[in-house]
């Protein structure tokens, strides 16, 4: 495709972000905002949705759609203080809907803020220090780190590195503090974004950092991931990979979920340098006219790798070094009590999907009222209350008995490590429920489950409302796919430990069609599975599923 897409055009005279949001948030005749603007505001990280509930009968009585905002924070490496919980709780409560919403980045969604309410609640959030710029946007999104509570040292050297890196990747224009903060114009000082330049990225740009051996950020689905290798029990550097993404769309082959290719090593100190490395290049050669196009892993499989390989070493003054082995042997979180390397204890609760409401969310207010140490957001959507002091474990437990946040932590493995996107009634681009579908089907599959004896198996499902993959249902042993309402795309095959994407089993089905297709397969594997063997690789072994 030639020409510009229109975001870049928006972008481009937009004055560094700006655009004409100050008169679009003061317009009370619509509680949404003018069409350039709705791009623009997601770098500021936010978005403009609608209660898709209520679309139809608000067209039926000749109304707009109920607008409102969601808002997502910046958090690398999902971590924030008890105080900062307690302050998005309270935005949630008195602006959002009441809820907060644990993402698959690690970071912290507020859902139905309505236009007039936008600008105290980004403003209340930065009070406490939580920001939300570059949460959304053609820009370095929410840097991901393993949270890793055993290996506690670690941990926090390779937070701190991901915070870091996530300040470096900032955009640095000031639109977001004259909007949000009431920042003042810096008079005749030019601006400008010396990373970005005036249109920024071609399309959004994610990258993460793990802690083998668990592969807990999918780093392999990351634009660039950074395995960190770890080497007489210090962290010597990391390899690098890149050219991850899972987004596509239904029926266009050109668009496709792919793992990111192993590049080579670097020394810790190089993480920014190589980082920007990769993002200037596909700043400069990504696909501006097709967004759908448009991500780095396109660059990569349409240049080639071996082209990759020569530009980076270009920008890099020379190649990287060899990669250095590694294993990652597992994708999900490690439940309940934790004790770190330095001692410190850590408590891994469950939060289905991610959504923390009633009880629950006021259960851990009363947390935060009393922890000292910090929360940790992980990237499979669950909350980690972490460097807990040891006279406060006994009155943490207490709370999460009495506010029901260990219900889930006596689920089945199924039912522990499933994911869901958001999905209807906020997302636009739902085509099929996810987040409140996901207790029904899991209720299902286990009933097939323990009708084999396999209901105590660890297996991996995760469950999106569209094709975007947002859950990361393409390396998941079941990936189900939204299609349409009630019907799904049935995936099969992940290997559990995020280095394999499954493929399609069934394409467009409905729930009784997806019990129907698993329900053999799950008797195959009761009688046929070899010790220890995950449901995935079983399928792959048995010839189910073939390359
Ligand atoms: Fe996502 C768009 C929610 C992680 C791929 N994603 C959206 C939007 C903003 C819909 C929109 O564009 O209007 C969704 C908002 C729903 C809502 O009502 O809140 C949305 N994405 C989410 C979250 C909240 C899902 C969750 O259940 O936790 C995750 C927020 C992450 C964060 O905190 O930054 C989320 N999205 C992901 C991931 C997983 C990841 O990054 O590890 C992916 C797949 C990886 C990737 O990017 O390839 C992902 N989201 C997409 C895409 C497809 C991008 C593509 O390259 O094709 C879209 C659509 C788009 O960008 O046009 C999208
Ligand atoms: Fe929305 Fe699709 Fe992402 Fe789910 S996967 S949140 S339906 S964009």
């Amino acid at each position: 495709m030639g020409g510009e897409s229109p975001v870049e055009g928006i972008k481009r005279s937009s004055r560094l972000l700006r655009g004409t949001l100050v008169e679009s948030l003061a317009d009370a005749t619509t509680g949404g905002l003018r069409e350039p603007d709705r791009q623009l505001i997601k770098f500021h990280g936010s978005y403009q949705q609608d209660d898709r509930d209520l679309r139809e009968e608000r067209a039926r009585q000749k109304l707009e759609p109920a607008w409102s905002f969601m808002v997502r924070t910046r958090l690398p490496g999902g971590v924030c203080t008890p105080r900062q919980w307690l302050a998005l709780a309270g935005l949630a409560r008195r602006y959002g809907n009441g809820s907060l919403r644990l993402t698959t980045r690690q970071t912290v969604q507020l859902h139905g803020i309505v236009k007039r309410d936008l600008k105290a609640t980004i403003a209340a959030m930065n009070a406490e220090l939580v920001d939300s710029i570059a949460a959304c946007g053609d820009v370095n999104r929410n840097v991901m780190a393993s949270v890793n509570p055993v290996e506690s040292l670690l941990h926090a050297q390779v937070h701190e590195l991901a915070r870091a890196l996530s300040e470096h990747l900032r955009p640095r224009t000031r639109a977001y503090h004259e909007i949000w903060l009431d920042g003042a114009r810096v008079a005749g000082t030019a601006e400008a974004e010396p990373l970005y330049g005036p249109t920024y990225l071609p399309r959004k740009f994610k990258v993460g950092i793990v802690v083998p051996p668990h592969n807990d950020i999918d780093v392999f689905s990351q634009d660039v991931g950074f395995i960190a290798i770890v080497e007489g029990g210090r962290l010597a550097g990391f390899n690098l990979v890149a050219g991850g993404g899972l987004g596509m769309t239904h029926g266009e082959s050109a668009t496709f979920p792919r793992l990111a290719d192993l590049i080579g090593f670097l020394g810790p100190e190089r993480l920014a340098e190589v980082t920007e490395a990769v993002l200037t290049l596909q700043r400069d050669f990504g696909d501006r006219a097709d967004r759908k196009h448009a991500r780095l892993k396109y660059t990569i499989a349409d240049r080639g790798l071996a082209w990759f390989r020569g530009e980076l070493a270009t920008r890099l003054g020379g190649d990287l070094a060899p990669p250095r082995p590694f294993i990652l042997s597992s994708q999900g979180d490690r439940f309940g009590w934790l004790r770190g390397v330095d001692g410190r204890l850590h408590l891994t609760l469950r939060i289905e999907s991610g959504r923390v409401s009633g009880t629950q969310l006021v259960g851990l207010e009363r947390i935060a009222d009393i922890h000292t140490g910090d929360f940790r957001f992980t990237p499979n959507q669950n909350l980690v209350i972490a460097n807990v002091a040891a006279e406060a474990v006994e009155r943490i437990n207490q709370l999460v008995a009495a506010h029901g946040l260990d219900v889930a932590l006596a689920a089945t493995p199924l039912r522990r490590d499933a994911l869901a996107c958001v999905a209807l009634p906020t997302c636009p681009l739902a085509m099929a429920e996810a987040e409140r579908y996901l207790p029904t089907i899991l209720a299902r599959i286990e009933e097939r489950l323990a009708k084999y004896g396999l209901e105590e198996l660890p297996l991996s499902l995760r469950l999106t409302g569209c094709p975007n993959g947002c859950a990361r249902p393409y390396l998941a042993e079941i990936g189900l796919v939204g299609r349409a309402p009630g019907r799904y795309v049935l995936r099969l095959g992940g290997d559990a430990s995020g280095q394999r994407l499954n493929v399609v089993y069934r394409d467009n089905i409905d729930e009784t069609a997806i019990l129907e297709a698993l329900d053999p397969l799950f008797r195959r594997y009761g009688e046929q599975r070899q010790q220890g063997e995950r449901f995935g690789d079983f399928l792959w072994r048995a010839g189910v599923l073939a390359a």
